[in-house]
């Protein structure tokens, strides 16, 4: 008798050829470009490392974890229904309630069933002849479709890292992004946290409250807001049903793809106190609309250190050690790391069971079996915390051997930066898309919006080749030059091209600088994305026929 688990595995593989399209990842972009495939009548199946549906909130469970843009904008518009039925409890909403968001969506457009979890694929390989992909799992399962759609996150590959002794450390140790389903007791136990971004950032005030001692291990401090997080009154969330689709379409024609105020005047063109005013209402209001108090701050370094020097005031006036407070005051560019928004981030190194460990000047000498190495002492712990961040745009990616014509390897074609055109496809890797995909605004914009878009794209041009009975799409490259030239040419003027973050891939060591977002804004790349489809999809060869359906 069979195990159902091989039951399974067989149905799954007496199936494998008959998919039109296979999707890479079940988190909001691989569910919502299931829903899409679906609704075309073609026969899609989503493969997904994890057990559960989510993605980024499906791995990040660390204690802390939130969604930085508010939760009535983080979530899915194109579903009136389900923007009525669904109702937000916090103006940002925690990973566990993303979570059953995600889960809800998926029960409620009964997704589950052509979604396969706890599948990895390790390859995939494109066949000329065939014009088919075939995806290969860890277990050795394969998959094969026409089309293949990379909805593998930006912020999903984490970045482990290389420091000496890590395997040694006789405690566990956890990434934020892999915190273990169970949680983690600290309670009474001495904890260190490798890094202060965003992770640590969120992780640090919750851990702290439950350690004996918490040591925070700073290489280079990053710049940070309030969240001013509260309960949604359901007055506010009426009034926010009621206007959904006017609020969509107010952020649709923002930069970032939110819908908040921009003061359009330069910091520089008004006195210190009006200055001073501003900033002090953003730092009231709470989160990253801190940025948006003067419309030149990412792009005139004066106006951006009033902003900074605001920030390290701030910083002054709430942590009682002025070294401390110095030591976590940033010298450079805010908002040129992402801004980060915090619930008692700074107030947290006024308790005497933290201690910041400044690693600015001397990096982490090494990790002991007892505890870390650093600043010429040995700091004896129980628990591990790596927030170390991620290997981002380009690290899920390039995990997955991924071979397009020829058996040319994506990795080596992206071996000095990712070249994609609109990052939704790469010349050489026919019917291959990726869901905002390093040269898309993705991680500078809104998420679920930029997801949205994207995956309506991708399955207009699905639908597009199968009505006129096109085989294949790829970018010509001509076409991808001149759009990876306009990525590389929109990002000089910006302030954000030029610290070392993981925009530019600063944080893994080896990896190539280059800045992979697309920074033009949300409504200047749709527009262009709606006009290259308009002009026949202009920019990619299209071909052969065969039969139309
Ligand atoms: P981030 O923002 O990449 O932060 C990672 C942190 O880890 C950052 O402070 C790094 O310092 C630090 N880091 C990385 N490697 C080391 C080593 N080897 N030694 C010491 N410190 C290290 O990742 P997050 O997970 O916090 O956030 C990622 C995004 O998720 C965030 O921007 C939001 O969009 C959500 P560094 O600054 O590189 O000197």
């Amino acid at each position: 008798m069979q195990s159902p688990r091989t039951q399974l595995s067989q149905a799954a593989t007496s199936a494998r050829q008959d998919y039109d399209v296979l999707v890479v990842g079940a988190g909001f972009a691989g569910m919502y470009m299931l829903y899409r495939l679906r609704r075309l009548g073609l026969r899609a199946r989503v493969l997904e490392a994890g057990d559960g549906v989510g993605g980024t909130w499906y791995w990040n469970r660390y204690p802390g974890a939130r969604c930085d843009v508010e939760s009535v904008q983080y979530s899915y518009q194109f579903s009136p229904e389900l923007e009525q039925e669904w109702t937000w409890s916090e103006r940002y909403a925690t990973q566990p309630e993303i979570l059953r968001y995600a889960n809800h969506v998926s029960e409620r457009f009964d997704l589950r069933r052509d979604i396969q979890f706890g599948t990895r694929v390790v390859s995939a390989v494109y066949d000329d002849a065939a014009a088919r992909w075939t995806l290969t799992t860890g277990t050795g399962e394969s998959f094969a479709a026409p089309f293949c759609v990379m909805a593998t996150g930006c912020l999903s590959a984490t970045n482990r890292p290389r420091i000496p002794g890590l395997d040694d450390f006789d405690g566990p140790v956890h990434h934020t992004g892999e915190w273990p389903h169970e949680g983690v007791d600290f309670s009474g136990q001495r904890v260190g946290v490798i890094g202060t971004g965003s992770s640590a950032i969120q992780s640090i005030p919750v851990i702290a409250q439950q350690a004996g001692h918490l040591y925070v291990f700073q290489r280079t401090p990053h710049y940070t807001v309030p969240a001013h997080n509260a309960p949604l009154a359901p007055d506010y969330v009426r009034a926010i049903k009621a206007e959904y689709r006017s609020l969509r379409a107010r952020a649709k024609q923002m930069f970032s793809g939110i819908d908040f105020r921009i003061n359009p005047s330069s910091a520089l063109a008004v006195d210190a106190q009006t200055r001073e005013r501003e900033y002090e209402s953003r730092w009231e209001y709470g989160g990253t609309t801190f940025m948006g108090a003067f419309s030149d701050l990412l792009f005139d370094r004066d106006s951006n250190e009033t902003a900074a020097e605001f920030v390290r005031g701030k910083i002054r006036s709430i942590v009682r050690d002025p070294k401390v407070a110095h030591a976590l005051s940033p010298r450079d560019i805010i908002g040129c790391k992402r801004l980060c928004v915090d619930t008692d981030y700074y107030a947290t190194f006024n308790r005497p069971n933290v201690t910041l460990v400044d690693v600015t000047e001397a990096p982490i000498e090494r990790i002991t079996p007892a505890g870390v190495r650093a600043d010429g002492r040995d700091y004896a712990l129980d628990a591990l915390v790596l927030a170390t961040g991620f290997d981002a745009m380009t690290g899920a990616l390039n995990r997955i051997d991924i071979r397009g014509q020829g058996g040319r390897a994506l990795k080596d074609k992206w071996r000095e930066g990712p070249k994609s055109y609109l990052g939704l496809m790469v010349a050489g890797f026919p019917n291959l898309f990726t869901v905002t995909g390093p040269g898309s605004p993705s991680v500078l914009t809104n998420m679920l919006p930029s997801i949205e878009q994207h995956v309506d794209w991708i399955a207009d041009c699905i639908e597009y080749l199968r009505v006129r009975g096109i085989a294949r799409i790829e970018p010509t490259v001509e076409a991808q030059e001149a759009w990876v030239e306009h990525v590389r040419e929109v990002a000089g003027p910006n302030l954000r091209s030029v610290c070392s973050s993981w925009y530019i891939g600063a944080n893994v060591p080896g990896k190539p600088r280059v800045f992979m977002p697309y920074i033009g804004g949300f409504p200047q790349y749709v527009a262009r994305c709606e006009e290259i489809v308009a002009a026949g999809y202009a920019g990619f060869d299209l071909g052969p026929s065969r039969a139309p359906r």
